[in-house]
């Protein structure tokens, strides 16, 4: 799926603004048939938001099951003879969606695109009707999984990941047109030679013609290769690559043709770059690559995981200015306006599935979740596996082309130590290689399943590990943390495989100070840190540290978070803490 565009032969129609609101807890509006006509009670919500923290009301926030959106737009006078495409860029976690009253799509998974062809169903200059059914409950069939729980205050949402369930339409709604006969897919695949680069293509199209031209620019616009053809490979001389802090781009035109005369064009930006595995080292264009960075999240007050340009942009500019390289969209797809952002910024991603939270033995009461088996056919089954197996190849249709994406992630923490893990991942790698044989996968580590007893990191082309030695573990005793942390990577080093310390970190209230450093002070949160870089800078085989997290941000409450989870480098408004000018320092220099 292509992301909705404006060009020659395409337009596009923003849909986001204040849209009609109703939760609807009893699962009333499916069974009344809402998406006939305007929703009852006359409440208003913000899209692109989560709807939870815009409302004063706590019934509001931690509210799950269907919660209905609707609004109605003037399809462009001027899409007559266009095909006419719905498109919504996310829905938290699941959505049905009626155009005019007509079931036009569902889908499954809340942070990846979906559409649906609504030429039939709207006039051209006529209203449309959008009614969009979202429902926010996590299950054990879903990605993150989650379970309802009868408590003597009612029923309770319970998940098994460390951040809040934020929920509704977080990313933009389109309508947008294109003629009859369309691009609908295009796949490229860089390579280089020398100082040649190669820009091996693929198109897929629709509705007829099926003549297709290409050309590549740079930069400033100048042509730089042409070619015919549904696929083939452009050569491009003397190439500027894109690389880690240089996002350089070219832009592919591809034009379906009918007897010459263009009927479809589309745009895509393409870097020109390799990414390989080669024993412990992580190779971007044939050179070592170190990540230096974050885990993130989206996560903002008031619009909570909507996506927000001035955010982005302020992200970016606090990315550079703590020399950060790369991060990890842990724990889901992050809104693709990220990802082009990376291309162009120059900054290096791992792109993880929302498979967070398959770990019902993690935490030890720490996020309260107890009493479950993780694999089993009552839990987590053949049905999540299959959902999780479609997550990652959504994720990989949508972010394929993005050359700031060197690495997919297919879960984070899941248990590992057991046989059953073992079975339900093997599968899901090779999902993720079928769709991108081009990038290196792996899944990212919990603590509790080290070297010797995780029988999942075979599977994965790097290991990638959460650690909290002198957190979790070694609480304020850093040298016990730095010996037994030492010990352990020297262990994983044994595998022959790069390693990406993908969290590693220490909540930190801002402000508390401690001459002595005691955990939980900003002095504390610099100690962990410096004792971690020298773990690092000890083992060969470490290639990269991202820490946990960029920012403070909004968790479930519970006895070991203080309004959310501390361990930001940049308090959720993204004020420095002193463990911020550290990073700077041990980054930029
Ligand atoms: C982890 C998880 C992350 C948590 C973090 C923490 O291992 O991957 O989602 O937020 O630990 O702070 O406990």
């Amino acid at each position: 799926m292509l992301r909705p565009q404006d060009t020659a032969t395409r337009e596009k129609k923003r849909l986001d603004g204040l849209w009609s609101f109703a939760l609807d807890p009893d699962g009333e509006g499916r069974r009344a048939g809402w998406e006939r006509g305007a929703l009852p009670g006359g409440r208003l919500m913000a899209v692109p938001a989560s709807f939870n923290d815009v409302v004063a009301d706590p019934a509001v926030r931690d509210y799950f099951g269907d919660i209905w959106y609707q609004t109605v737009v003037r399809v462009p006078r001027g899409w007559a003879g266009e095909r006419i495409v719905l498109n919504l860029e996310s829905a938290t976690h699941r959505a049905t969606v009626w155009v005019n009253g007509r079931e036009v799509v569902q889908h499954e998974g809340g942070y990846t695109p979906f559409e649906a062809d609504v030429t039939d169903v709207v006039a051209p200059g006529e209203e449309a009707r959008i009614t969009v059914v979202v429902n926010n409950t996590l299950t054990f069939q879903t990605i993150p999984p989650g379970v309802i729980e009868e408590t003597s205050s009612g029923k309770k949402q319970r998940y098994w990941h460390d951040f809040f369930n934020y929920a509704g339409l977080h990313r933009s709604v389109w309508l947008y047109s294109t003629p009859p006969a369309y691009v609908s897919d295009i796949t490229v695949v860089t390579g280089l030679d020398g100082a040649t680069g190669t820009v091996q293509y693929a198109v897929e199209t629709e509705g007829g013609a099926a003549d297709v031209a290409v050309v590549l620019r740079d930069a400033d616009g100048a042509e730089v290769a042409t070619g015919s053809g549904a696929s083939g490979t452009l050569t491009v001389p003397d190439v500027h690559r894109w690389a880690p802090g240089d996002g350089y781009l070219y832009d592919l035109e591809v034009k379906l043709l009918d007897d010459g005369a263009t009927v479809d064009s589309y745009s895509l930006k393409v870097g020109v770059r390799t990414v390989e595995v080669r024993g412990t080292e992580f190779l971007i264009n044939g050179e070592p690559f170190y990540f230096k960075g974050f885990g993130m999240h989206e996560d903002h007050a008031v619009i909570g995981k909507a996506h927000n340009d001035a955010h982005l942009v302020n992200d970016f500019e606090l990315l550079r200015w703590v020399g950060a390289n790369s991060f990890r969209t842990s724990h889901y797809p992050y809104s693709e306006d990220v990802l082009e952002h990376a291309d162009r910024q120059g900054i290096v991603v791992i792109d993880e599935t929302a498979a967070v939270g398959l770990n019902m033995g993690l935490g030890g009461g720490i996020f309260g979740g107890q009493g479950y088996t993780t694999f089993s056919p009552e839990t987590v089954n053949d049905a999540t596996q299959e959902i999780h197996a479609q997550a990652i190849r959504e994720l990989i249709a949508r972010d394929k082309n993005h050359p700031s994406v060197v690495l997919w992630s297919i879960a984070n923490e899941p248990e590992s130590e057991t046989e059953a893990a073992e079975n339900y991942f093997r599968p899901l790698f090779d999902v993720a290689r079928q769709a991108d044989p081009t990038r290196p996968v792996g899944f990212v580590n919990v603590m509790l399943a080290p070297h010797g007893k995780c029988r999942v990191s075979q599977f994965g082309d790097v290991l990638m590990l959460n650690r909290y030695y002198g957190w979790y573990v070694d609480t304020g005793d850093l040298e016990a943390a730095a010996k037994n942390f030492k010990a352990e990577l020297d262990a994983w080093a044994t595998e022959g495989k790069p390693i990406i310390i993908t969290e590693y970190g220490a909540d930190t209230y801002p402000g508390q100070h401690d001459l002595v450093p005691q955990p939980w002070s900003e002095e504390y949160q610099v100690a962990y840190l410096d004792t971690n870089h020298a773990v690092f800078d000890s083992v060969e085989a470490v290639v990269g540290e991202h820490v946990w997290n960029f920012a403070d941000f909004a968790t479930t409450s519970g006895i070991m978070r203080v309004g959310g989870n501390k361990k930001g480098a940049f308090t959720r408004d993204r004020q420095p803490k002193a463990a911020a000018h550290v990073l700077r320092k041990r980054w930029r220099d």
